[in-house]
């Protein structure tokens, strides 16, 4: 399933490629700036989907902005008013939260610079101050999370004591992840979540939490992490209380890079949802289509499957990020 969508952006890369020719045919002034402004360099995931961009830009002959807002909304902010000053031909961000957008979207609209959003959404109820969004359904990940564990405890007796680690509060992914995986586990009233806080997507936010939770109540048999690097985080906090990863305490995230993936070979995690980081060539394709003044669709979704350990043990060795 999952070559379905990687075969699907490599095609978009080597088209991006064949069209990177303006050094030869048109003049410097035809190449297309796109100022991009990356959440940060939190998660294995970040640093999978900012090396896409910028690979992807250089085969696309795009020339790249490139800023990271160290998860902080006022810095992203910052360097968007910064691309709208160089007067860029097109701007691209992730948002780090969902709110809070209008007022610079809007100096953007003013200014006629396009704007495309890319993994994460906001919640601006004016959807003419962006061109469209192209990323995950954040819901749909959180749901197949909730769908596995029910099937995964479908035989259990008791309750099942549920923690969660959250990520970034505010951002798209951790809002619409708790809302899909509550969804999905309301269908068993024996699934209960007993703790959530959040981990801010890090590794070290991951461990820390994880530490508290269990110093608060052992008594803790599942726990949902929002991305692998918080689920990576916790196993540290998990062996240190003397448990046993993805055996006392089943572990499920999202994201799929090669250290969550390797943990689940091991059988330290058992079960991981996708989300594909690699948005480049879509970004850059859309990018061209936006600036050439063609429609594009207000919504691009990536393609994405799941992995059980033995099919982490499958998809290890040709995995890309
Ligand atoms: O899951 C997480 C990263 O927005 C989809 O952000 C992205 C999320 C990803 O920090 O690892």
């Amino acid at each position: 399933m999952m070559a379905v969508g990687a075969v699907a952006l490599t095609a978009l890369t080597a088209c991006g490629g064949s069209s990177s020719g303006s050094a030869g045919g048109g003049s410097k002034s035809d190449k297309i700036t796109l100022g991009f402004a990356q959440v940060g360099a939190e998660s294995g995931w970040r640093t999978a989907n900012t090396k896409s961009i910028q690979e992807s830009a250089k085969t696309a002959g795009i020339e790249l902005k490139f800023s990271d807002a160290q998860q902080k909304q006022a810095n992203q902010i910052q360097s968007i008013r910064s691309y709208i000053q160089q007067k860029v031909d097109v701007i691209a961000f992730s948002p780090v939260v969902e709110s809070g957008w209008d007022t610079v979207l809007i100096e953007a609209k003013n200014a006629k610079i396009p704007v495309i959003l890319t993994d994460r959404a906001v919640d601006s109820k004016d959807t003419s101050l962006y061109k469209t969004f192209l990323g995950s359904d954040f819901v749909k990940e959180g749901n197949k999370a909730g769908e596995w564990l029910v099937k995964e405890e479908a035989s259990a007796t008791g309750t099942v004591n549920i923690a969660e680690l959250q990520g970034t509060t505010g951002s798209a992914p951790a809002i619409d992840r708790q809302k899909g995986f509550k969804e999905a586990i309301a269908a068993d009233p024996k699934l209960k979540i007993v703790k959530s806080q959040t981990g801010d997507f890090t590794r070290a936010g991951g461990k820390q939490v994880m530490e508290a939770f269990l110093k608060a109540d052992k008594n803790i048999n599942v726990l949902f992490a929002h991305n692998d690097d918080m689920a990576l985080g916790a196993i540290e906090a998990i062996e240190g209380a003397g448990l046993k990863p993805g055996k006392d305490i089943k572990i499920i995230s999202i994201d799929a890079v090669k250290d969550g993936m390797t943990a689940l070979s091991e059988g330290k995690i058992n079960y991981i949802v996708e989300c594909n980081p690699l948005l480049g060539p879509q970004l850059m394709e859309t990018a061209k289509k936006v600036v050439a003044g063609e429609t594009v669709p207000n919504r691009i979704e990536t393609e994405e499957t799941a992995f059980d350990q033995a099919q982490a043990k499958e998809a290890l060795p040709t995995r890309q990020y």
